[in-house]
This record gives C-alpha cells, structure tokens and sequence, in this order.
C-alpha cells in the first residue's frame, strides 16, 4: 500500500523554522511543550463523560486526590507543561486575574504565552465541543521576570497562535504568521499528524454565528445586519443558515472552515461585548487573517487594538472577509 508523507506537527514546527535562517529552535520547542498539554488536555476532556461512571465525581478519587473541575486541569496543565522550560518570561491565563509569573527557579525566556485554558467550558456536561486557545509575543520588557506591558501588546504583535479543539476528533490549528495549518490528534499513536496544509477560510459563506436570544438588547445596526442575512436573495447567498452551540472555539472553527461569520457584539447589558481580547479574540484574528478572513470589533480591526487590562473584552465580528466587511457597514449605519 502506498503511503502518503506523514507529518508530525513537530515536523512541521522543524520544517517550518529551517525556513528561518538564524532561528534558535527556541520557538520550536515552545510550541513542541504546548502540543503536550494539548494532548494531557484531551485525555482528561474524553474522559469527562465517564466521571458518574468510574466515580471521580466526589472531591477526592480513589488515590485519594482531589479531583479538580476540568477548566483547573486544563489552566494548571498547560502553566505547568509551560513554567519551567526556560522560553517564557510571563504567562497570563483567563482563569487568573493577574498575570502568571515564572517561579524563581526557573530561568526566564523572551517568549509570552497568553492562553484560555477551557473555552466554552460551560459545555463539558453536554459533549459539546471545547478547546484550548493559545497566543505568543515576544517579550518587550528587557530581561529578567516579565512584566504586565509583556502581556498588554496589541494582536498584531502576535509572532504564532492557535488552539487546541476538542471535538469529534481532537484537532490544533496554529499559525506562526505564514499560513495557517490543521493537524488532527491520532489517539493512537499520541500524535498530531498534518491534516489541513494552508487552511483558507472561503470569501463569502452562508451561515451566521450569534446569540440571537440577545437580539432586544443589540444595537440598531447588528439587528439590521441579522435581518437582511435572513432575507431571501439566491445571488448572495441568502437567506444565510443560522448555527450557533454557544462554544466560541467550535463556532469560529466551523466558521473557518466553512465560511461566514461569528459575532458577539456589545449589548445593552454588555456594553463592552463578553469575550476577551487578550485571550479569545486576539488569537483566533490571528488565525483568521492569515486564513484570509477578517476579524473587527465593528469599529476597527481586533488585532489593532492596544490592551490596557488583562481581562479587558471586545465586541468580536470574525470570519469571512466580505461577510465581516458587511457586518461592519451596517454597524456604522452605512446600509
Ligand atoms: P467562557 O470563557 O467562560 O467559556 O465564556 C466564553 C463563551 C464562549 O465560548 C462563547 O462564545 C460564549 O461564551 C457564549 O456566550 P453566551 O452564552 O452569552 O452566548
Ligand atoms: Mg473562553
């Protein structure tokens, strides 16, 4: 039987640096750390369902640990797969309100990691899909412990991001700014094998991504814009179909995969949005722009935004480049 070329995500990573003439393997190696979380991750999210069941669900299990909720695991395992590897200065994790630092006896890197360890993690109960969002920038503050001004840089400073997902099959996708590039997690040889080279996200889809039920509280423009996707007009498209399963990383990978848009605008009750720009929004525009889509807060571009807190959110508009062009004519009132 003929074989085609396997390749390893820490293949690629390899191949990928060769190209970069000078480059340490520092870089590599950091990425190479995170993919073994990802996997630590995804052997605990399969097993959720089996908790009642093999009886983990009291405080402690039967080696007489505590067993901790699945969105701890997840923030824990990556800030420890991370803290001592000598490539970061600073972490900062959703799940913390301050920024993590690199205990005292580990050397501090150049690198920043930015993560949200569990996104939509208020569906782990019903089987929906999760994923673990990751963002990397190089250290601004000149050596020693990282400082916050590490961690406040706008997205467009990302120098790679991705996620892990964990869905029907456990998927990383990640970008180090050329391209971006899907791998799928062979459970059975423990791998992350190349599955999608040069993912490109289609000009125009034909599904929207919101919470409609937010529908009263939005403003003129968002409702406007969700009227007309649903008028019927064959030569765009529309009526747009309308999918929506509440889990940030699975809508904006279907996005990214089929086309069309995501959004979770600002409210009457959330004037600011609900998602996060240092660690939901920033890395998924990242992806999204080198797969040739776009990313807005329905006033300017995501990634041009500059943080001036950790936990600061973001109306978010994401996917399709005319489909988010659209979006954004009719928040400014221009349709
Ligand atoms: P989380 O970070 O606490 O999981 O919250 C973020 C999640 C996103 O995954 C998802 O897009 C959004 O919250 C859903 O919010 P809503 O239930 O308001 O539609
Ligand atoms: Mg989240």
């Amino acid at each position: 039987m003929k074989q085609s070329k396997i390749v390893t995500i820490e293949r690629h990573i390899i191949e990928g640096e060769r190209a970069h003439p000078g480059a340490s393997g520092e870089f590599s190696a950091l990425l190479r750390d995170l993919t073994l979380a990802f996997k630590v991750i995804h052997r605990e999210v399969s097993k959720a369902g089996l908790v009642d069941i093999i009886g983990l669900t009291g405080k402690e299990n039967i080696h007489g640990e505590q067993v901790k909720k699945l969105d701890a695991f997840a923030d824990e395992t990556v800030c420890k797969a991370m803290d001592h590897t000598g490539h970061l200065c600073i972490m900062a994790s959703e799940e913390h309100e301050e920024a993590l630092n690199i205990p005292d006896a580990y050397p501090k890197g150049k690198y920043v990691l930015l993560y949200d360890p569990l996104d939509g993690s208020s569906n782990i109960d019903v089987n929906i899909t999760i994923g673990t969002v990751f963002s990397i920038y190089r250290r601004v503050s000149p050596g020693g412990k990282g400082t916050l001004d590490d961690c406040l840089q706008p997205g467009y400073k990302q120098i790679a991001a991705g996620y892990a997902i964990y869905g029907s099959s456990t998927m990383l996708i990640y970008s180090t700014g050329d391209g971006v590039h899907g791998f799928t997690l062979d459970p059975s040889i423990g791998e992350f094998l190349l599955s999608h080279e040069n993912l490109r996200v289609p000009k125009r889809g034909k599904i929207y991504s919101i919470n409609e039920g937010n529908y009263r509280f939005w403003d003129e423009g968002v409702k406007k814009f969700i009227k007309f996707l649903q008028e019927d007009d064959k030569s765009t498209n529309r009526p747009y179909t309308s999918r929506y399963i509440g889990s940030m990383i699975g809508d904006i990978h279907r996005t990214l995969m089929y086309g069309g848009i995501f959004m979770y605008p600002a409210d009457q009750r959330n004037p600011n949005g609900k998602l996060r720009l240092l660690y939901e929004a920033n890395p998924m525009s990242f992806v999204m722009e080198q797969a040739g889509g776009r990313a807005s807060n329905g006033r300017k571009r995501i990634l041009d935004v500059t943080p001036t807190e950790l936990h600061q959110r973001t109306p978010l508009f994401i996917g399709s480049d005319e489909d988010v062009a659209l979006a954004e004519e009719f928040l400014h009132g221009k349709r």
